[in-house]
């Protein structure tokens, strides 16, 4: 591994899609991907010759040696054929016998287009529909050496490509982006020792412990049979009727329920692996790891109130917001840690590190950064490639093996799965966005939709004919399963049961909901009241609330107080008395643990606009805010120009009407009489500041625009009576000096001072 790693520091092709990486030489001859139909026939160096510009291309922009390259379509300057290349002469008319008269069953160029409009759809991925994807690469900095033999943490500083989509689970293709959810996190490392697919969320726990649960879990979430409602939506009978029956969830539910299933951003999310997967590194050692994804940007959420609105506002907002950051050249970036631990500290944890629903408390085994990733180009087309991309948890490599999770062994088996029905055959890993960039040579052969011409007579091992090629790797080279013990009975029967530790249900949920701050127990607790209200079955709300007991009272009172019902009987645990555990409190569990890096990069911000506006502070504001790399957005009563009190005019980018408040992350009220007067008369701009105030927005509001305040009838202090940070006062006189206030005020993101349960406004 490590000698190929070292001719060969990027992986030969797909690199080429990354400005850095491109500038590298690769050595002569070697092949751009081993899989002969899939492959460009011709060498790297050859292909390289074809580069005329001879320049790196540019950052998010695809180099002319991209491996997506040779399958990109372009009919630009280009005449319209079928699909068999024969120029059509008429778009406009079917062939008829005589004008009015019928079609003729000969026209093979409409047959030819209606069929295949007619098979245009796959069937959707029957979770995680949703999703949105980029591509981008992993840079390791810190080799992992001492831990694992995979590829992509061999060199500090090797580049290897990745493409990641995100997803939301319950809802269907067409489905809003900002539902109550987890979002999948998914990565397909395109390695030069094949593909490594890590399938993760964003969050590090599972709904259940053994893989035998899943289709009931998703047949209980999913739109109700009968009437197929509700659409991405937890919050009905089948759902929490399952939950409320499945103890082994009340862990995950906490952080469904937690604001981590409403993040602000794709950007702004972590993403885990979830598993527990083994290192092994060259001499063949093994430890445990834990995958983290640790956003740049921090960990930022919606509030639940706003997901709603937004979600009738902007259906897309998640998507529209990567995609719009990868264009402007905001590329978004994650760290990616390693939680390592022995056998010994695992054997010595008080829970089985087995157990999907358990994290590994970062006091116990720290995170180690190994690399980051980061996305740098948007999809050419939706459907080739973030539609096509299949995902599989059983894609490792060597150096990263499993563990014998239970959930992680029915995962193994169902995404290769999946993706026969879904993508129509076995030869899926020939698609474009799914092809390896290391060779493939095998004997598997033919099956529906075969990219690859194999050649030669031989289609066997072992063989003489073929020079007895394609030949073992051999341990030193190939995937060597990790010699692990089995279990500690290892002649034990063959049986249906769970391990011991399986049965402890609420320690940890316990645990994650003490370690959040009073702001996220709040938000915990209306979800939970919002998602049982939805129930109408009383019977499983008070089933629910009497399992919240067991995670904490206060929160089960909250819950039964916000229902309106008695608080029922704790419910019995299956495990009496469960292992002590190591520790009561983990702060790294709390959102507000990891902010990011501060600054209002990408922080959208709405300045309203009518006739008789102050031009002169709106200027100087936008100018600042786009120096600070925020997104600043002049938002009027229509589109179009408005007069500047200083006789100017300002074109608005959005109208109240199609850009509504809760699409903004913070909100600047202007100067100037009449124009204050025009926005107080109409109804929406009141919607937009009371909304940016019930979000715990940060507001600005110059001169005569303080008048907007009053009128949304906002209280000027918290409830505790001090100041509000979030609400700026200043005059137009004074913009400058209010500029870097502003700036530390959005940078804050939210005021949850200000957030009260009812809301106060
Ligand atoms: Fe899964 C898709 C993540 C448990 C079966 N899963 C899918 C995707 C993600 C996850 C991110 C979308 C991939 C993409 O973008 O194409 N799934 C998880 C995580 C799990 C998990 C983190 C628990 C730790 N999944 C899980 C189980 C099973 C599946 C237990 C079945 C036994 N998952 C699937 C699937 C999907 C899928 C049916 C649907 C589409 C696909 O695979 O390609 O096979």
């Amino acid at each position: 591994t490590q000698d190929l790693a070292a001719e060969m520091p990027f992986n030969a092709n797909k690199a080429k899609e990354h400005g850095e990486a491109n500038a590298l030489e690769t050595p002569a001859g070697q092949t751009a991907s081993g899989d002969p139909g899939l492959a460009a026939s011709s060498t790297l160096s050859e292909r390289n010759a074809s580069d005329k510009t001879g320049r790196p291309p540019k950052p998010g922009t695809s180099g002319p040696d991209g491996s997506l390259e040779r399958v990109r379509a372009d009919g630009g300057g280009q005449r319209l054929t079928t699909n068999q290349g024969v120029p059509v002469a008429d778009n406009q008319n079917s062939l008829k016998a005589g004008a009015r008269g019928p079609v003729l069953l000969e026209d093979f160029v409409l047959r030819e287009k209606i069929t295949h409009f007619d098979h245009e759809r796959i069937p959707e991925r029957i979770v995680h529909a949703r999703g949105s994807g980029a591509h981008g690469y992993f840079e390791c900095t810190d080799p992992a050496t001492d831990l694992t033999r995979a590829a992509p943490f061999a060199e500090k500083g090797k580049r290897t490509p990745v493409f990641v989509r995100f997803s939301t689970v319950a809802g269907e293709r067409g489905s809003k982006d900002t539902a109550r959810d987890v979002r999948g996190f998914a990565v397909k490392f395109y390695t030069d020792e094949g593909n490594w697919d890590l399938v993760g969320n964003n969050m590090p726990v599972f709904f259940i412990q053994d893989a035998m649960k899943f289709p009931d879990l998703v047949h209980a979430v999913k739109p109700e049979p009968h009437h197929g409602m509700p659409q991405a939506a937890s919050a009905h009978d089948t759902f929490w009727d399952f939950i409320s029956l499945m103890p082994e969830s009340t862990h995950m539910m906490m952080w469904a329920m937690s604001d981590r299933a409403i993040p602000r951003s794709l950007r702004m999310m972590q993403g885990f692996g979830v598993h527990t997967f083994r290192l092994i590194n060259a001499k063949g050692e093994a430890r445990f790891v834990k995958f983290h994804w640790q956003p740049k940007l921090g960990t930022h959420s919606l509030v639940w109130d706003e997901a709603v609105k937004i979600s009738g506002a902007d259906p897309d907002f998640h998507r529209r917001d990567l995609w719009e950051a990868i264009d402007a050249g905001e590329y978004p970036e994650w760290e990616l840690g390693l939680q390592v631990f022995t056998q010994e500290e695992a054997d010595s944890f008080s829970f089985d590190i087995l157990d999907p629903t358990k994290i590994v408390p970062e006091e116990l085994a720290p995170i180690r950064i190994v690399g980051r990733m980061v996305l740098d180009r948007n999809p050419d087309n939706f459907f080739a490639e973030t539609e096509q991309v299949a995902f599989c948890v059983a894609h490792v490599i060597p150096g990263i093996d499993f563990t014998n999770d239970p959930l992680l062994a029915g995962r193994i088996h169902s995404y290769v799965d999946t993706q026969i029905s879904r993508l129509g055959g076995p030869n899926f890993h020939e698609l474009p966005i799914n092809a390896p960039l290391a060779p493939v040579h095998n004997n598997q052969r033919d099956g529906m939709h075969r990219q690859a011409i194999h050649r030669g007579r031989v289609a066997y091992e072992p063989n003489s004919l073929g020079g007895g090629c394609p030949f073992q790797a051999g341990a030193a080279q190939g995937f060597m399963s990790v010699k692990a013990r089995m279990d500690a009975e290892a002649d034990s029967d063959k049986v249906r049961v769970k391990p011991e530790k399986f049965a402890d249900h609420y320690t940890q949920a316990s645990l994650f909901y003490e370690s959040q701050t009073p702001v996220e127990q709040a938000h915990i607790a209306a979800a939970f009241r919002f998602e049982l209200s939805k129930v109408t079955v009383p019977a499983i709300r008070a089933r629910m609330v009497a399992s919240l007991r067991n995670v904490s009272d206060a929160l089960a009172e909250k819950v039964a107080k916000g229902l309106g019902m008695e608080l029922p009987e704790t419910m019995p645990c299956a495990m009496a008395s469960p292992p002590r555990p190591e520790v009561d409190e983990s702060p790294s569990l709390s959102l507000m643990a990891r902010p990011g890096e501060g600054g209002i990069r990408t922080r959208k911000v709405a300045l309203l606009v009518a006739d008789g506006v102050d031009g002169a502070s709106l200027r100087a504001l936008v100018e600042a805010l786009m120096q600070q790399g925020a997104v600043p957005r002049l938002v009027g009563p229509h589109l179009g120009a408005f007069a500047t009190s200083d006789g100017g005019r300002i074109e608005v980018d959005a109208s109240l009407e199609n850009n509504p408040g809760f699409l903004f992350d913070a909100l600047v009220l202007p100067d100037g009489e009449a124009a204050v007067k025009a926005l107080a008369e109409i109804g929406q701009t009141m919607e937009f500041v009371k909304d940016q105030y019930r979000h715990c927005k940060t507001i600005l509001a110059i001169g005569a625009g303080q008048a907007l305040l009053t009128q949304a009838e906002l209280p000027m202090s918290l409830p505790d009576g001090s100041a509000d940070p979030g609400l700026i006062l200043t005059d137009a006189g004074a913009i400058k000096k209010t500029i870097e206030p502003f700036a530390e005020a959005l940078a804050r993101h939210r005021h949850y001072e200000r957030d009260t349960d009812p809301p106060r406004v």
